[in-house]
Formats: structure tokens, sequence, C-alpha cells
């Protein structure tokens, strides 16, 4: 036997070990999609599933432009106590027609998309095809939020909860739950009818608030989406004006809301955590800054505030109360990213980018001490408008082009859902700094439009991918290099 014959038996029979040892264990890779309500979670998972499976054009995603990613195919979930993501559904309303969004997220849900792909390299490429598992979970926004919660005391978390509910333009609401609560002694015997009272009207102010607002920040996430809880006492607690000082007495009405807020961390937020966060890999943090400047720097510096509470529980690597509950397990990458970046110019996305760069700082430093590798990107996972140059007078202005959705309106004008519109956004403001210092109020408004719409996927093999915003470099930031 000549030498490069015996060199080609042994590289088939690792070949045949090979196969045979990815059928026992493929590896899988836990990736992390975290974002606040409505940053564009759903539309995110639904966006990389449909340009996975149905070969979409992700030229800056390596292993798919340079032919090496052969299949992506949706399996069973690996979890069968957490519903699978419906998948079918979502791309089933972007088909319709009109097209739609999915709605948003009530409950958690899970995807498996086994990927198959040759190495980069050459001598690992003879060993044949490889394989990998993508395990990503989606859950309602809202409850997300609930782990800043972990770390604080229930008296810290009242103080916390009052301090920002009277520094609200507060409505009815509001100011119908403050005057409950300033006429509650946190001393007295513990009364189960306040208790449903106190939690009713907190619910209402924390409803209305979110109403309010173009980002989702208060909490607890399950009073605004109670999920399977609905109507159970876990959610029968809520804020006590408590003296700094003063320690809470027991039988009284502060130690019973103290009690319940344990429940509430014991028994929802940390499963939560443990079940679904705990295990990450992998991880992409999806913003919408530009709901938050829609909304102001109020908004903003409230973003930046959720944010940062959010990610005091991702410190990735860190060694910290959640040490015991991270297993092992470290998220070796972490990518923020501004979502909905066709609402605004290509020539802005630098602007945006630079803007949730200085949002993230705090948590980005965080993370870089803790040895994980962090990026920042502006990108749209569905890509509802178009570019166009539209003359004003002698200027020509950058514009998009899309179909608002009904009743979203622009300069007092009122669309219907069917017309299409260029608007022009206007420019980002070039200081990041301003968007949150208030200095140079942003003054413009990006209305909803309407998804493309995509038309259903057929058994037939023909390939209906989705069109998007460098969904290709979050992947490939995000998996590259498990697929090497
Ligand atoms: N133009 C545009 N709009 C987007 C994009 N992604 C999300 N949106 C908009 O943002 C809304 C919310 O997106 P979702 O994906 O449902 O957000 P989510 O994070 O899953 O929200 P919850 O389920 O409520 O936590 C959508 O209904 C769209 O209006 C995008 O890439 N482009
Ligand atoms: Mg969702």
């Amino acid at each position: 036997m000549r030498a490069s014959d015996l060199s080609l038996t042994v590289i088939d029979g690792l070949a045949q070990a090979g196969h045979r040892l990815q059928g026992l264990f493929t590896p899988s890779l836990r990736l992390g999609v975290t974002g606040l309500a409505r940053s564009g979670k759903t539309v995110f998972i639904t966006a990389l599933i449909r340009n996975l499976t149905q070969g979409g054009r992700l030229p800056f995603f390596a292993a798919s432009a340079d032919g090496r990613l052969l299949s992506a195919d949706l399996e069973p979930q690996p979890d069968d106590n957490v519903p699978r993501f419906d998948y079918e559904a979502h791309a089933a309303a972007l088909a319709s027609d009109p097209a739609l969004w999915p709605e948003s997220t009530r409950r958690v849900s899970e995807v498996r998309i086994a990927l198959s792909f040759l190495s980069a390299h050459p001598l690992r490429r003879a060993l044949g095809v490889r394989r990998l598992n993508l395990d990503i979970v989606d859950y309602p926004g809202e409850w997300l939020l609930d782990l800043g919660m972990l770390g604080e005391s229930y008296a810290t978390w009242s103080r916390d909860a009052l301090e920002r509910a009277r520094g609200m333009a507060g409505g009815k609401a509001t100011l119908d739950w403050l005057a409950f609560v300033s006429q509650r002694d946190p001393g007295a015997p513990e009364d189960e009818q306040a208790a449903l009272e106190g939690a009713r009207l907190f619910t209402d102010h924390l409803a209305a608030a979110r109403a309010q607002s173009t980002v989702a920040t208060l909490g607890p996430g399950r009073f605004l989406m109670p999920g399977d809880l609905e109507g159970s006492p876990l959610l029968t607690f809520f804020p006590l004006d408590l003296a700094e000082s003063a320690p809470i007495q027991r039988g009284s009405l502060a130690a019973m809301m103290a009690r319940r807020y344990d429940s509430y961390l014991a028994h929802v937020v940390r499963p939560f955590f443990r079940e679904h966060f705990s295990r990450l890999d992998r991880q992409i943090v999806l913003v919408d800054v530009l709901g938050a400047l829609n909304g102001g720097a109020e908004t903003t510096l409230e973003l930046e505030r959720a944010l940062a509470s959010v990610l005091k529980a991702f410190r990735p690597g860190a060694a910290s109360w959640l040490a015991g509950l991270v297993g092992g397990r470290r998220i070796d990458r972490l990518l923020f990213a501004a979502t909905k970046a066709d609402h605004i110019h290509h020539t802005s996305h630098d602007r945006l980018e630079a803007i949730l760069g200085l949002l993230t700082r705090r948590a980005a430093e965080r993370a870089g001490t803790a040895g994980a590798e962090t990026h920042v990107m502006a990108l749209a996972a569905l890509r509802a408008t178009r570019e166009a140059q539209v003359r004003d007078g002698g200027m020509m202005l950058p514009c998009i082009v899309g179909v608002p959705l009904p009743g979203e309106t622009v300069d007092g004008q009122v669309f219907d859902g069917r017309r299409e519109a260029a608007i022009f956004p206007g420019d980002l403001p070039q200081d990041p700094s301003t968007v949150l210092s208030g200095a140079a109020p942003f003054a413009a408004t990006f209305p909803r439009f309407r998804p493309p719409r995509l038309p259903p996927v057929r058994a037939s093999g023909e390939r209906q991918a989705a069109p998007h915003i460098r969904l290709d470099r979050a992947l490939d930031f995000l998996l590259g290099d498990w697929l090497q």
C-alpha cells in the first residue's frame, strides 16, 4: 500500500468514526435572544429561521457565503416541557394579505435548528459533514425586567418603584395607586383585602405607564404579562412606603408583602432565569433605540437604566451571586443590536450604533473585563422599507419608503395602512451624548411600517428568503466560529 493510499484509508476510517460519533453527540449552541418588550425578539428569531432554512442572501455570514452551510432544518426542541416556537404561525402572518407582524409574545417557547456544514479547514473537511444544533428561546420581553429584582430586597425594590412612580407625569391610575399607598401603614396587621386592592391598583398603574411609554421599562413583568400566572396569589403584592431605618415588623402588612415578594422571586423569577438564561453560550441583546429616541431624553434614560439592571444578571464570567446558578457555562460573545434600522437611511446607521454603544457602555465594560467579546451593531431582522432620494425644493433628501401601518401619523398626516409613503426620518445627532442629556432633543418620529409580504414556504424546494439589514453579520459574529 502506498503512503497516499494509506492516508486515504486513515481519513476514510476517521470519516466513518467521525460520522458515528456525530450521530451520538451533536454539539449544541444556546443562543439567548434578549430584549425588552417589543424590541424585536420574535421577528429576529423568525427572520433568522427563514433565512437559514430558505437559503437567504447572507453574504457576510461566511459559512453561507462560502457554500459550506449545507442545510438548516427545524427539529424538535430539546426541552419537552417548553412549547415549540410557533415559526409556522409567524410565517403565515407574514404571508397573509396584508402581511402582519407576529403578535406580542405571551409565553415562553423554544426552537432547535439543526445545521449541517463543511468545515473551512481542509483536514477537518475530510472528516465529512459536521452538525450543530442551534437552540433559541423566545419569551415575553416584560419578564426580562424581573431579572433586575434578583439582587434586590423588598425594601429596596419598594423605594425604587415608588420613587419612579412619583417622578412620572402620572395619569389617573398612577395617582390612584400613589394615594392608596400613602394611606397604608406598613406596620398595620396583615390584611388580605388590602393586598388584593393594592396589587390591583399597582397593576393598573404599571399598565397605564406602559401604554404611555415607547419602551417597556417597568416591572414586575408578570403583572403586565402574567402568562399562566393569571389570577395567581403570587401576583398579590405591591410596594409600600417604608422608612429607611425602620425594621419590618412580624405579622405586619409590610412583612406580608415582603414574604410575597420573596415568593415571586423564588417561584417565578429564579426558575425563569435558571431554565432559560443561565445556560446560554452566546447572547444577542436587542434594543429598540429608535423607539426610545421617539420618546425623548427621559425615555432614553429609562431604557439605559432598564438595560443596566438586566445586564447585571448577565455579567458574563463575573463571580457574583449568579456564579452558583450559571453552572459552568459562560457567555463568551455578546452582541448589542439596535433593531429596526430600516426606519432610518443607511447613512445614519453608524450614528445609531454610536448611540447604542453609549447606552450599553457601562455594561459592555463589565463584560469586557470578564473576557466576553462584545460588539454593537444596527440591524433590521426583517426589512420593511427601501431607500430613495426625494427632491424637496432644491435639496435631495435621503428618504425611506414603506407602507406605514394604519393609524400611524407623521406631521399630522394619518396613514391608512395601504398607501406607500416616502419619509425623511431626519439625521440622528452626531454626538450621541446629546440624546441622553436632552441638549439637542431629537425631533423625528418613526412610524411603524407594514412588514414585507413573504410568500408562503412551499414544499417544492423553491426558496423564499426574507429581506434584512446586517442579519448576516450578526449571525457571523454569533455562530461563525462554531461553523469553522
Ligand atoms: N421595520 C421593522 N420593524 C420591526 C423589525 N423588527 C421588529 N419590528 C417592529 O417591532 C414590533 C415588535 O417586534 P417583536 O419581534 O414582536 O418584539 P418582541 O421583542 O418579540 O416583543 P414581545 O414579544 O412583546 O416581548 C413588530 O411588531 C414590528 O412593528 C424590523 O426588522 N423592521
Ligand atoms: Mg415576542
